[in-house]
């Protein structure tokens, strides 16, 4: 007998441009202020490198992903949406969306619902999760771009595989997806029982 696997993946930085995004938005709403060009990011928290470089540059980082319609507007990273799409196809896979709502909640998660209509199709609303802890859902597999995913759950179930982004692709990690081009299927065939 074989058990299913269940796949969880993130949204921010793994389906959703949000450091893209971010940078695009900041620099034509504050012009005449420096920014961290996505060669240059370091560190998951935006604002608290925005921070480093002047104290007064984190709350207008926080000011954009505050702001209506950033998280509906966020393009597709290459490949997520269709490796998804191709994921929830295979035998014996569920795939969960995984991501966590920032707590200024007037616009984001509203508009992560309508993120996943808009690109996956109104019934993948079913495998949406949102929580601020991950650590508390069961899976086989976390796809995520953040490197330090902790919470209550000293033991979480799942595997996390690190998805590269501008602000974690200097450090080193036991396992990686470097994008969607990579073998995610591979990887999930080694993780089936
Ligand atoms: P997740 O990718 O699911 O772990 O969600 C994390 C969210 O936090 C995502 O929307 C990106 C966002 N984020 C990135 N940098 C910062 C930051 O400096 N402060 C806050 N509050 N949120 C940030």
């Amino acid at each position: 007998a074989h058990s299913r696997l269940r796949v969880l993946v993130d949204m921010d930085g793994v389906l959703a441009d949000f450091e893209g995004g971010f940078l695009k938005k900041y620099r034509a709403r504050y012009p005449d202020e420096p920014y961290i060009s996505l060669e240059d990011r370091r560190g998951f928290w935006v604002s608290a490198q925005y921070g480093q470089l002047r104290s007064d540059l984190c709350e207008k980082a926080i000011s954009i992903w505050e702001s209506k319609d950033f998280f509906i507007e966020l393009e597709p990273l290459p490949g997520g949406v269709e490796a998804v799409k191709e994921m929830a196809r295979m035998d014996n896979t569920d795939v969960f969306i995984c991501t966590s709502p920032i707590k200024h909640y007037k616009h984001c998660p509203f508009e992560k619902y309508a993120w996943v209509e808009r690109h996956l199709g109104h019934d993948f609303l079913e495998q949406v999760i949102l929580t601020r802890d991950k650590t508390l859902i069961t899976g086989d597999v976390l796809i995520d771009d953040k490197p330090d995913i902790l919470g209550v759950e000293p033991k979480p179930v799942w595997e996390h595989i690190l998805f590269t982004a501008c602000h974690n692709k200097h450090l080193s990690f036991q396992r990686r997806l470097l994008s969607w081009s990579d073998d995610w299927r591979a990887f999930l065939d080694s993780k089936r029982k």
